[in-house]
């Protein structure tokens, strides 16, 4: 079924649905390039794709659009299960989820170009002290993931066990997005060890921002 999907390199909601089409072994037969830097996803063309001018968006087989990077995720969990990227269990696929929600739903909307624009643009606070906001927000997330992964018996060489999870491809999401405004990760050695483990995963490995078409090869915020 041909899949198009609408993302930008330096976009980390792309980037998790990225990785998850890569763990699937799913390759997006068109890739539309929304360039947040130049303020795209406002263009009426985009707009009409997804209301909310956010990416990733995803259509399949020329199906209704798909938004929402986990709604997304789930999506392919359903429609492509092998290899499976949640738990069996219903505790597991509930703290799976948990995790993935801590860095999609509380700590990435900090830090997102709208929320920086309005920081500076509407609030007009400086740039250093936007980016002090986007720091504590990423900090509160990390500390409370390394909390949990620390801690919990569940944690194995992944966030969940031995088997890649949609746990650690939205912590790749947050430490790879925590790199770009440069939040001291090494901080959280849970989290860190986590991330370059996955990391060792090929699929994960090449869905990085900085290797996707159009990036550059290091990134200043
Ligand atoms: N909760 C959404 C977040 C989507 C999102 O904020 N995407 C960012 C890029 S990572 C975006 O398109 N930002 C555009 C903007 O903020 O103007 C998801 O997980 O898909």
């Amino acid at each position: 079924m041909p899949i198009k999907i609408y993302s930008f390199w330096r976009s980390i909601a792309s980037f998790r649905v990225r990785m998850a089409l890569n763990l699937k072994g799913i390759k997006p037969d068109e890739i539309i390039d929304i360039d947040l830097l130049k303020g795209k996803q406002r263009e009426d063309s985009f707009r009409a794709v997804n209301p909310q001018m956010l990416i990733p968006a995803l259509i399949e087989d020329g199906g209704p659009v798909l938004f929402q990077s986990m709604a997304i995720m789930e999506y392919l969990e359903e429609t492509h299960p092998q290899p499976p990227l949640l738990p069996r269990d219903p505790i597991g696929r509930a703290r799976v989820r948990g995790i993935c929600q801590i860095f999609v739903s509380d700590s990435h909307p900090m830090s997102v170009p709208r929320v920086r624009n309005y920081l500076t643009g509407e609030l007009k606070l400086d740039n250093d002290t936007m980016l002090k906001w986007v720091r504590h927000w990423q900090n509160e997330a990390l500390r409370a993931a390394e909390t949990h992964l620390s801690r919990d018996k569940a944690t194995g060489k992944y966030c969940h066990g031995d088997t890649v999870t949609l746990a650690d491809v939205c912590l790749a999401g947050q430490v790879v997005g925590s790199g770009f405004f440069d939040v001291d990760v090494k901080a959280y050695p849970t989290v860190s060890r986590i991330y370059e483990a996955s990391m060792q995963i090929d699929a994960i490995a090449r869905s990085h921002p900085l290797k996707q078409p159009g990036a550059p090869a290091s990134v200043t915020h």
